[in-house]
């Protein structure tokens, strides 16, 4: 367990008792059959058919005893040796064609306001009732391996194990998506993934072929004004949002439908990293967020997510500007507010990555009585999609996989097929059946109702007319934003569009942004060499609106602050050197762990730091020397007293850097005495005396020795910042 871990450990509270009482989850109890725990097993190395094995070190060959040297042919009959290369060169399945990369974790859904109005969902109605949970957290672009802190959507796929059957919200953490219908999906990956003729670049947008795509694909505008936001670089997955994005239905038990979007806000609030610091995360620590998550659950510190609703009744669906069935749209808070109902908390940890994180296996199809699909045709094609990329990555019997299982009884006819594994009793495989054995349950007793829709219409390859609508929300999107997150998208377009190299596509695309916001437009004009006018050429079509509004809530990420503002869980880093002042830091440590947040010591060595007055051997071991972990790891940074500590951190260049980029990076920077705060300005290249504090943009101070909570919004604008500085 990593040094993180434990000091995180020292920092939670106790946690609730249902949090911790895991023996409430039947589905952790279902796995534990399936768990062999390798090393407490009492039983010695077998092949893969259970014959116990004598060496698995070497091959069996012909050698010749007599002959030290002689070392013959090895041979082909060795069952142990071919076993054991046979499973290793199988090991590999397909990777995810999409969301290759994720991070997977137990919890479980507790409802305080049930919706028996709006649904007949046993999970949405009983308060009493703890639903076990399975949540995977990944990226979209890149491949397995590929760095988790690139800019990029997060998916976030949501597994309800309900008395009822299992229920996938398959959501990400942007409320929208590129394209508005299914058939749409294959081209849209195509150009985002690396370019074919030569796998160019891995895990970017910023590449010709996404840019030439959104270009010529207008509906994407609304969702590149999220990815170039914030939004796409978040400072973890504890610290997103989710969206189940499509419109789906909830049908009561009187037969009445709703149309309805899945929304789910962080305890911990919504935050980002600055783009720069993410750029070094991804080769610094390419796990950034993976760990991270792993450690908090490791700890006990329990992320937590609100789960919400947004409702529209089914007589309402076309009294909105946009296609309420349209995934490139929200609905605004303002027209239709999020109700928020239930719970979730992520609580353990997988035993093995391979047969929980990367064998699960989520579809938007699988919904339970009570909940529907809407005719979104982006869901209508994903109902599709799912299940069958399953059956590539997993084979057909996918379903009866230990993650996959439901956690209520599944009964059927469905039959073999590769790799099944439950064994079916019985003279008959199929129904109705002279026994009447398996009936279907009638609808009144808990079967699935499926909604008596009226429709009416030719077929035919069109989308609703206010499908055409593609601009008035990534307008929205802007307004909506603070200033400091405007800045934000201006840059993320100027990198995206630099690192295009073909005019036609920087031109076009700065010309598309003319359509959404002028003056955005013309900021990232100048920097990529774009078009400095407006174009002469006719609008794209909108439609006329009588809802629209000119900025709405819930939009810019300042406000999901915490519930209660925290520092909790956030790594603050205290720096120093041999000479330090002892007291000062043992009284930090003690605030900043009661405060939930972590505090760790980097020094220019590990071992043995000698404080000031200390005898040779009786230093502290740092936590990390300045090499090995980089400011970008930390949230916070403080710089603690003692003369001859600062003389030494003065003339070592990696601690200035660490000052000047955790600076840069907006970090909460604290100086603790007259020499530390001499230091703190020099670095920063201030000619600075006295007393230096550093404010958030929203000032706020969280502890007496002026550790600061670092803005959701944090600007990488150094200027703006330096105005930020009071002397005293
Ligand atoms: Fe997916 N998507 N998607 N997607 N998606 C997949 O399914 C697809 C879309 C999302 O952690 C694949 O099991 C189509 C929207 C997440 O295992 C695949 C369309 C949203 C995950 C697939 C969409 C998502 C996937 C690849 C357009 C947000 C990862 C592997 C019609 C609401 C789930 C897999 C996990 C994965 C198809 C659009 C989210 C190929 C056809 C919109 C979070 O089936």
């Amino acid at each position: 367990m990593s040094g993180a871990v434990e000091k995180l450990k020292e920092t939670i509270r106790a946690a609730p008792e249902a949090v911790k009482d895991l023996t409430a989850n039947v589905k952790i109890k279902d796995l534990q059959s399936h768990i062999v725990d390798v090393t407490k097993s009492s039983v010695t190395m077998t092949s893969d058919y259970g014959a116990k094995l004598a060496d698995t070190d070497h091959w069996l060959k012909v050698v010749n005893p007599n002959d030290p040297n002689g070392q013959g042919p090895a041979l082909l009959e060795d069952q142990f040796g071919r076993e054991k290369l046979h499973r290793f060169d199988h090991e590999r399945i397909p990777e995810r064609v999409v969301h290759a990369r994720g991070v997977g974790a137990h919890g479980y859904f507790k409802l305080y306001k049930p919706i028996p109005e709006y649904s007949m969902a046993g999970m949405l109605n009983d308060i009493n009732r703890i639903t076990p949970m399975f949540v995977r957290m990944s990226t979209v672009q890149g491949s397995r391996g590929s760095a988790d802190t690139v800019r990029d959507v997060r998916g976030f796929a949501l597994k309800f194990y309900t008395k009822e059957g299992n229920w996938d919200i398959v959501g990400n953490n942007i409320p929208v998506f590129f394209i508005q219908d299914s058939i749409k999906f294959p081209d849209f990956v195509h150009a985002v993934k690396p370019e074919p003729h030569n796998e160019i670049p891995q895990a970017q947008t910023a590449h010709n072929n996404f840019w030439d795509f959104v270009y010529l694909h207008s509906e994407a505008s609304h969702m590149v004004m999220w990815a170039m936001s914030d939004r796409a670089i978040p400072r973890s997955f504890r610290m997103m949002q989710g969206f189940g994005v499509n419109t789906f239905t909830l049908l009561n038990a009187q037969g009445q439908r709703h149309f309805v979007k899945f929304v789910w806000t962080p305890e911990l609030g919504v935050h980002s990293l600055v783009w720069d610091e993410a750029l070094k995360l991804g080769g610094q620590d390419p796990d950034f967020h993976r760990k991270d998550l792993y450690e908090a659950i490791e700890a006990g510190s329990y992320p937590k997510w609100k789960f919400g609703i947004q409702v529209i009744p089914e007589g309402q669906e076309h009294e909105f500007d946009f296609d309420i069935l349209d995934s490139t749209k929200i609905w605004p808070e303002d027209l239709v507010p999020t109700q928020y109902i239930g719970e979730f908390v992520l609580n353990r940890n997988v035993d093995e990555f391979f047969t929980e994180t990367e064998q699960v296996a989520f579809c938007t199809s699988h919904v339970v009585p009570g909940v529907g699909f809407s005719d979104d045709p982006l869901l209508q094609g994903r109902n599709f999609s799912y299940f069958d990329t399953q059956i590539t990555r997993l084979g057909i019997n996918w379903e009866e996989l230990p993650i996959n299982r439901p956690a209520c009884p599944v009964m059927n006819f469905n039959r073999d097929g590769a790799m099944k594994h439950r064994i079916h009793k019985g003279k008959v495989n199929y129904w109705p059946n002279r026994f009447s054995a398996i009936p279907p349950t009638p609808v009144s007793e808990g079967g699935y109702s499926d909604y008596m829709q009226k429709v009416a219409g030719v077929k035919a390859r069109l989308n609703g007319p206010k499908f055409k609508e593609h601009f008035n929300q990534a307008r929205l999107f802007y307004n909506s934003l603070s200033p400091i997150e405007q800045i934000h998208v201006q840059r993320a377009f100027a990198f995206e569009l630099d690192h295009c190299d073909e005019p036609i596509v920087y031109e076009r695309m700065c010309q598309r942004l003319y359509d959404i916001n002028p003056s955005l437009a013309a900021t990232v004009s100048k920097m990529v060499g774009g078009p400095l006018e407006p174009p002469e050429s006719p609008k794209p079509p909108t439609v006329p609106t009588k809802t629209t509004l000119l900025k709405a809530k819930a939009l810019s990420q300042l406000e999901f602050p915490a519930e209660t503002p925290t520092i909790a869980t956030r790594k603050v880093a205290i720096l120093l050197a041999d000479g330090f002042d002892d007291t000062p830091v043992k009284n930090f440590k003690i605030a900043i762990t009661a405060a939930g947040a972590i505090p760790m010591i980097i020094a220019p060595r590990r071992n043995n730091i000698i404080p000031r007055g200390g005898s040779s051997e009786g230093g502290i071991t740092a936590d990390h020397h300045l090499e090995g972990a980089r400011s970008t790891m930390f949230d916070a940074v403080l710089i603690p007293p003692g003369p001859q500590s600062i003389a030494n951190l003065r003339s070592h260049g990696r601690a200035i850097h660490w000052i000047r980029e955790a600076f840069g990076h907006l970090k909460a920077i604290g100086a603790l005495g007259s020499d530390a705060v001499r230091f703190l300005g020099e670095a920063l290249g201030g000619d600075v005396i006295g007393k230096v504090q550093i404010s958030s943009m929203d000032g706020k101070v969280v502890s007496s020795y002026g550790i600061v909570t670092k803005s959701v919004y944090s600007g990488d604008e150094e200027q703006e910042w330096w105005q930020k500085w009071k002397i005293a």
